[in-house]
């Protein structure tokens, strides 16, 4: 089998998706997902001038070698836009030959770990009590796991809280991105009402979550971390940016409510001193922004043997194609916490078909051979690209802040 034609797609029904196709001589093709949010095109480049190119007459079964050949062969290793666009071609790889070999791709990783995949959905709302409501929906709909987020009294606009009551967040939602004001204090003092609230109506059960969007220092998560603790949080993700990995020994120190981060990274090295000091307890990254289900693999292993489970990062910025092949790898894997989702409007589930099914707060893996996702792309050709941005924040005294 030879690797015959490979092409990006770019279509934006609603938001915009980056698609890679890899089409073999014996008419077997695979997709995958190189959508960057906010970023789209810098991968497009990168794929169409620097990867398409090298991979025309090779062998599509050489998964392994064609992942090596294309981070080592750079030069220039890890970062988003290269590894979105090595995932891309790993996901189209391995979507290939499951379909060669007639069968789903969690057959081919391992077979099923579980019969089906716990989601968290997103509650959001101006106010606690418009966020309950919207955690009551959710817990109507069968979620046994939901995430909430509430606006901030005095806080006019906070990213990952949806503008208006009914609608659902969007995380890049401007031409040029979007300056927003941002008060620790205030938030940090609104917080644990938030959970008091959540608990009070919703009692012990329900899984709940919190995303902290990489606001706080250190010893401000670490506090945010202890008053919470009451309410028993399923995790608290991004309370600090990552990059000083170190961050989190002071959390740890602190807290025994658990930790997820990992949304930003995009290799195992961004993770490795969080999984080997056992200072968090979920890891977040994506199959599309982290090397494809190659390279997850490996970092899900390493994070086994350190009670790290997975919680993979599923916004409705990354395609179907990404959540198809992710809850293969989530019906597969040894060491599965939970799955985000935050449901693809319509017109993205018809661009995208696919044989993966949300019932009852989970997902159920499809039996179709490869990942499940297609692409039709006559609808997608009639939703071309538009420039879309994610916003920033300023402390009141007009510092940049994080999201
Ligand atoms: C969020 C995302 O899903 C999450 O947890 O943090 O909405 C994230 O902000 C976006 O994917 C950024 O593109
Ligand atoms: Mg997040």
């Amino acid at each position: 089998m030879r690797i015959e034609q490979a092409y990006v797609i770019v279509t934006a029904p609603g938001r915009n998706f980056v698609t890679l196709k890899i089409v073999t001589d014996e008419g077997v093709y695979g997709i995958g997902d190189a959508t960057l949010n906010g970023r789209e095109q810098a991968v497009v480049a990168y794929l169409e001038e620097h990867v398409v190119p090298t991979l025309i007459g090779r062998d599509p079964q050489r998964i392994e070698d064609i992942w090596h050949y294309l981070y080592r062969g750079a030069y220039w290793r890890r970062g988003p836009v290269t590894m979105s666009a090595i995932a891309a071609v790993d996901m189209a790889l391995w979507d290939i030959k499951a379909k060669a070999a007639g069968m789903p791709l969690y057959q081919l990783l391992g077979g099923k770990s579980r019969e089906r995949v716990m989601v968290y959905g997103h509650a959001t709302g101006r106010d606690i009590d418009a966020c309950l409501e919207e955690v009551a929906r959710h817990v109507d709909e069968g979620y046994r796991a939901v995430r909430v987020q509430a606006g901030v009294p005095g806080i006019a606009s906070i990213y990952g809280v949806a503008k208006r009551a009914g609608e659902r967040y969007e995380p890049a939602d401007s031409d040029v991105p979007a300056e927003h004001v941002w008060s620790t204090a205030k938030y940090l003092n609104h917080v644990p009402k938030l959970f008091a609230a959540v608990r009070e109506r919703f009692g012990d059960d329900l899984h709940v979550l919190h995303d902290v969007h990489h606001r706080l220092t250190p010893i401000e998560a670490a506090r945010l971390g202890k008053e919470v603790e009451p309410y028993h949080l399923f995790w608290l993700e991004d309370c600090v940016p990552a990059e000083n990995q170190e961050g989190f020994r002071l959390i740890r120190q602190h807290t025994t409510t658990p930790l997820a981060v990992g949304e930003v990274f995009n290799s195992l090295y961004d993770a490795k001193e969080l999984i080997e000091n056992q200072w968090i307890d979920y890891i977040r990254a994506s199959l599309t922004h982290t090397g494809g289900i190659t390279h997850m693999r490996r970092l899900a292993d390493l994070a086994g043997l350190y009670h790290v489970r997975t919680g993979f990062h599923g916004p409705t910025d990354l395609s179907p194609v990404c959540l198809g092949a992710a809850i293969h790898f989530d019906t597969w894997v040894p060491n599965f916490g939970v799955q985000e989702y935050m449901p693809h409007d319509r017109l993205t589930d018809e661009v995208f078909p696919h044989d993966y099914r949300f019932e009852d707060g989970h997902f159920l893996v499809g039996e179709s051979p490869g990942h499940g996702v297609d692409i039709d792309e006559s609808l997608a050709a009639r939703y071309p690209y538009q420039r879309a941005s994610l916003p920033v924040n300023r402390l009141e005294d007009g510092t940049l802040w994080h999201w």
